[in-house]
C-alpha cells in the first residue's frame, strides 16, 4: 500500500493532506512506517545531526488563560510562584551560558495571553542581544496585535513559537479563553511579517489518534509548513486539569513523530517537552523516525528536561551531533557527515 505521494521526498511537497491519508500512515505497521519515515528524513537532512535550542521563561507564571495543560495558568494550584519579566542583562548572561554549552538557538518565553506593545519593546532589546551573540532567535509571547510581529521582526526575531497544540475539534476540551482561529490569526502576522514559524502542540492529552492526526494535518497544510514542529508530550503537572490523564502508550507517541516527518519531509521535527520522561532507547526511535531537533539544558519553562551531561551520554551512544545553523533541508550534507567525529557529540 502506498499512502505517501510518491514526491514527498522532493523539494515541491505535496499539501493538501487529506485525515484519512494520515490516518493510513498511524495504521501502517510499526517498522514500515518508522522505515519510510527514516528514508524522507535520510533525504533531507543528515540523520545524525539533531538541532540544540535552549529554552528560557523570561516572565514565568500567572497567565491569565486557562490551558488545561499549563503549570503557569494562575487559575490553577500549581505551587508555581510567579515572577515578573527578567531585565535584558538576566537573559543576555543566560543566553550566553546556552551558547557556551553549545545550543545555536534560544528560545524565549513568556506567560502572557497576549503582549502590550511596551512589553514587546522589552523583548525587542533581548531579542537583538541575543542575536548579537550569533545566536538564532526564537520568543513565544502569547497572541500578537497589529504591529508587534513587525517590532520583533526588526529586533531580530528568526522564529516564532505558536503552537495549535491539537486538533481543531478538540482545541475548546483543552483552552476555552481563547480559539483556535485566534492562534491561527497569530501565525498569520507572523508570516506577513517575513518570520519562519515555529508551530507544533501537544500528544498525551486524552484526544484521539484521529485528532493527533488532525492537529499533523493542518500542520502540514500549511503554506509553507512551520519551519519547526514542536511535539510535545504533556508533562503533567498536579493541579492542572489534566493531570491524571492516562498516559500515552510510547509507541504512538513514536509514530506520531514519524507521521510528522513524512507530512512535513523539510520541517525540523523537535522532541520537545516530556523528554525527562522518556528512556534513551524511546528518544533513540524518535530520532530514527525523524525527530532532528531537541531543548538542551535542565529546564523547560517551568518543568524539567534531562540534564546536559545525559544528553551528551545519548549524543555519544547514538553518534548525534549537534546540527550547525542554517542547514536546508534537502541537502544532505555529505562533507559533514564525513567530518563528523562520532563520540565527539555535544560540544557542551
Ligand atoms: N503563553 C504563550 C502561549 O501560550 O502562546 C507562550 C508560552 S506557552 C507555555 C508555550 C507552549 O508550551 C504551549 O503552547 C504548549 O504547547 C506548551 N506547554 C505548556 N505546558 C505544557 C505541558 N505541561 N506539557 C507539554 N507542553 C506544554
Ligand atoms: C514548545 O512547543 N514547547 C516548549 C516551547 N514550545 C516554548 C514549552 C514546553 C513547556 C513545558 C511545560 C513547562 O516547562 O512549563
Ligand atoms: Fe498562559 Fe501560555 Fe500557559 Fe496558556 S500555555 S496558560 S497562554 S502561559
Amino acid at each position: 500500500m502506498s499512502v505517501v505521494p510518491s514526491d514527498s521526498t522532493a523539494r515541491a511537497v505535496a499539501t493538501g493532506w487529506q485525515r484519512d491519508t494520515i490516518l493510513a500512515l498511524f495504521a501502517l505497521p510499526f517498522n514500515v512506517l518508522i522505515a519510510r519515515a527514516a528514508s524522507v528524513h535520510q533525504a533531507n537532512f543528515d540523520p545524525s545531526q539533531v538541532q540544540v535550542s535552549t529554552l528560557l521563561s523570561i516572565k514565568t507564571g500567572g497567565c491569565p488563560e486557562d490551558c488545561g495543560y499549563c503549570p503557569q495558568a494562575a487559575r490553577y494550584d500549581t505551587g508555581l510562584s510567579a515572577h515578573k519579566l527578567m531585565s535584558t542583562e538576566q537573559v543576555l548572561e543566560r543566553a550566553r551560558e546556552a551558547k557556551a554549552a553549545g545550543a545555536t538557538r534560544f528560545c524565549m518565553g513568556a506567560a502572557w495571553r497576549s503582549p502590550k506593545d511596551r512589553e514587546v519593546a522589552k523583548v525587542a532589546e533581548m531579542i537583538a542581544g541575543v542575536k548579537a551573540l550569533g545566536l538564532e532567535t526564537c520568543a513565544t509571547l502569547g497572541m500578537l496585535k497589529d504591529g508587534q510581529a513587525d517590532a520583533l521582526k526588526q529586533a531580530g526575531l528568526d522564529y516564532y513559537n505558536h503552537n495549535l497544540d491539537t486538533a481543531p475539534e478538540f482545541y475548546g476540551e483543552v483552552i476555552h479563553t481563547r480559539a483556535f482561529q485566534d492562534r491561527l490569526d497569530t501565525l498569520e502576522q507572523v508570516r506577513a511579517a517575513g518570520m519562519k514559524t515555529c508551530c507544533g502542540g501537544i500528544v498525551g492529552m486524552g484526544e484521539t489518534r484521529a485528532q493527533r492526526a488532525g492537529l499533523l494535518q493542518v500542520l502540514a497544510n500549511m503554506n509553507p509548513p512551520p519551519e519547526s514542529v514542536p511535539i510535545n508530550q504533556l508533562v503533567q503537572v498536579p493541579g492542572t486539569p489534566l493531570h491524571g490523564t492516562e498516559a500515552l502508550d510510547p509507541f504512538e507517541f513514536v509514530r506520531t513523530v514519524a507521521v510528522a516527518r513524512i507530512v512535513m519531509p523539510h520541517s525540523m521535527v523537535r522532541l520537545s517537552a516530556g523528554r525527562e520522561g522518556m528512556s534513551d532507547e524511546l528518544q533513540a526511535l524518535c530520532f530514527l523516525a525523524g525527530a532532528n531537533s531537541i531543548f538542551y539544558g535542565e529546564k523547560l519553562l517551568t518543568t524539567g528536561n534531562p540534564d546536559v551531561e545525559r544528553d551528551r551520554a545519548l549524543f555519544a551512544r547514538l553518534d548525534l551531533v549537534p546540527m550547525p545553523v542554517a542547514q536546508e533541508p534537502g541537502t544532505a550534507h555529505l562533507d559533514l557527515i564525513t567530518a563528523a567525529q562520532p563520540g565527539d557529540a555535544c560540544t557542551a
